[in-house]
């Protein structure tokens, strides 16, 4: 219920965005605004392509111990699968062993008699074994149901090779005979995956006695950011299959410690840019097909997180160029976020929002102590990149408007005799007001790592919903020195997971709830999300931590 209202509320916000855009006149970025395009266009990375084949055929078997109240199990070898009949079993699931994105064809033949009508069939695409065993409909999802990766196929005559229009991402493929003639019997025999994606290789290893399961979660992580970066760093290759500005973030801090392909960031930060409002404030997300467009959603944190992104990408790449002309968007999200502040530089809850705040996805989770911390913190790493840039004289109210800012969090969001910031009219106690609050720096590393410890400690506490929750969670944790707890917490997450057969990491995990859907159905949650790679960045970036 909470969750249709919440998908009610983002889809009224996108609509009074939208009619305020055809209310816009000028753009501010009349002049830079095809350049930037171009450059998008020539930083667009090649694809690397390979042929996959399945490894071998599977079952899909209820189990109340397994996640999501499924798995699967071997049900026979892959050479058995060729030829063999479906006349006799009219199901048949083959399994690739690993999670791939692509083109996929497969070829059907007759058996014995030649076709004399055509040949229908369905074909499911799973990422993981609950998409082989619950049924689809009736569907209750606040997502489009066209997500879903099914297929009617009817071939006309056999031999016939059938290539799914769309692109898949799956690990599993369910292959369904509906409607076949009496007079001869088919098999497959050939299949096809052209997968793809811009990168092979880390180019970063671990240290040898890594313990094991950091090992997994590394190669799990690797391969989620390896499928996730296609001709843009995609936040999921099954859904939404676009560009959101907080999953690029994450991404581009991955990739700089693993495949170090800076020009797909580059692209991206000039794709959002290039497709900005004319006011200057930019789109949450982009999709890039038939022709790169943006969709009409703001989020205020994303929006702020782009300076951040743009500053990470000039100190790993060095890039002073791209960094310069991008300057002036980092400026004008300076300027959104700034509205939003009361005259003691608190975020202002009563003033009508036009935008979405994301953080999480998690119901119940009060927000404002978290956008306090988030634009403290973007705001001094936009100051940080103007000092860079030589720029810091337009940016130059910046250090004592954050000052100011972090004096109204302690005053108004800080519970003294509790140790922790506190957020909402309930006061309400979550992981994120915690994290946010330490990444701004509003107190003593060691007074935040308190508030953290007191939050984690506190099982009344509300805790994040989301990988993309807990990689902030681990952040604060490593910057206040605690980095022992930020171990433990990426075992239990993220090693939760792989424990419960993770390939790739999930959109949304909670431990304690596996159908858990922000979309009403768990059928529809991304089960290979860019957001959830960030253990590669931690454990390849702190081998303190994670590589002894
Ligand atoms: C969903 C996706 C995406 C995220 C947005 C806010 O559509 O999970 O990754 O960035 O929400």
């Amino acid at each position: 219920m909470k969750n249709r209202l919440l998908i009610a509320i983002f889809s009224m916000l996108i609509f009074w965005g939208n009619n305020n855009i055809s209310a816009q006149v000028t753009d501010v970025y009349k002049q830079q605004r095809q350049q930037w395009l171009k450059k998008a266009a020539e930083a667009k990375p090649p694809l690397i392509k390979q042929i996959k084949k399945p490894i071998s055929l599977v079952k899909a078997v209820k189990d109340s111990s397994a996640y999501q109240g499924w798995k699967t199990v071997k049900a026979g070898d892959i050479n058995q699968f060729y030829r063999s009949s479906f006349k006799q079993n009219n199901v048949m699931i083959v399994d690739f062993g690993e999670h791939f994105t692509g083109t996929f064809s497969c070829t059907f033949d007759t058996l014995g008699n030649i076709s004399d009508a055509p040949v229908r069939f369905k074909l499911t695409f799973a990422e993981m074994p609950a998409e082989l065993g619950e049924p689809f409909d009736p569907y209750h999802g606040g997502l489009s149901r066209a997500w879903l990766q099914d297929e009617i196929v009817t071939l006309p005559y056999a031999p016939y090779t059938v290539t799914i229009p769309r692109r898949l991402a799956f690990r599993y493929v369910k292959i369904e005979l509906l409607a076949a003639s009496s007079y001869f019997d088919v098999c497959v025999s050939d299949i096809n995956m052209e997968a793809t994606s811009c990168v092979q290789e880390s180019k970063l290893s671990l240290a040898p006695d890594t313990d094991p399961l950091i090992k997994e979660i590394n190669r799990v992580g690797l391969s989620t950011l390896k499928e996730c970066m296609q001709t843009v760093y995609e936040d999921g290759p099954k859904r939404d299959m676009r560009l959101w500005i907080g999953d690029l973030y994450l991404e581009a801090l991955a990739n700089a410690y693993s495949y170090q392909n800076n020009a797909l960031t580059k692209r991206c930060l000039y794709l959002l840019a290039g497709l900005a409002k004319p006011s200057g404030i930019l789109s949450s997300n982009i999709s890039e097909v038939p022709t790169p467009r943006a969709q009409n959603s703001v989020t205020l944190d994303y929006c702020l997180l782009y300076n951040v992104v743009l500053h990470e990408y000039l100190k790993t790449s060095g890039d002073k160029e791209t960094a310069e002309d991008l300057w002036p968007v980092a400026v004008n999200q300076l300027l959104l976020a700034q509205e939003y502040l009361n005259n003691e530089g608190l975020y202002d809850t009563a003033k009508q929002p036009q935008y979405w705040l994301v953080f999480d996805w998690k119901d119940n989770f009060d927000r404002h102590a978290s956008i306090q911390g988030l634009m403290t913190f973007a705001f001094n790493e936009t100051y940080q990149l103007a000092k860079l840039l030589g720029k810091e004289s337009e940016v130059k109210e910046l250090p004592r408007l954050i000052n100011k800012m972090k004096k109204a969090s302690r005053k108004y969001l800080y519970d003294k005799k509790q140790g922790v910031f506190v957020s909402g009219q309930d006061k309400q106690i979550s992981y994120l007001s915690q994290a946010w609050m330490a990444l701004s720096e509003t107190l003593s590393p060691k007074e935040c790592a308190k508030a953290l410890q007191t939050a984690i400690q506190n099982p009344e506490a509300c805790y994040p919903g989301s990988p993309y929750g807990y990689h902030y969670v681990i952040e604060a944790l490593i910057k206040c020195g605690l980095g022992e707890t930020a171990r433990d917490m990426m075992i239990y997450y993220w090693g939760g997971m792989v424990k419960k057969g993770a390939d790739t990491f999930w959109e949304v995990y909670d431990p304690n709830d596996d159908c858990r859907s922000p979309y009403n159905s768990h059928l529809i949650n991304s089960y290979c999300h860019a957001w959830s790679c960030t253990p590669v960045y931690f454990i390849n970036k702190y081998p303190d931590i994670f590589q002894k």
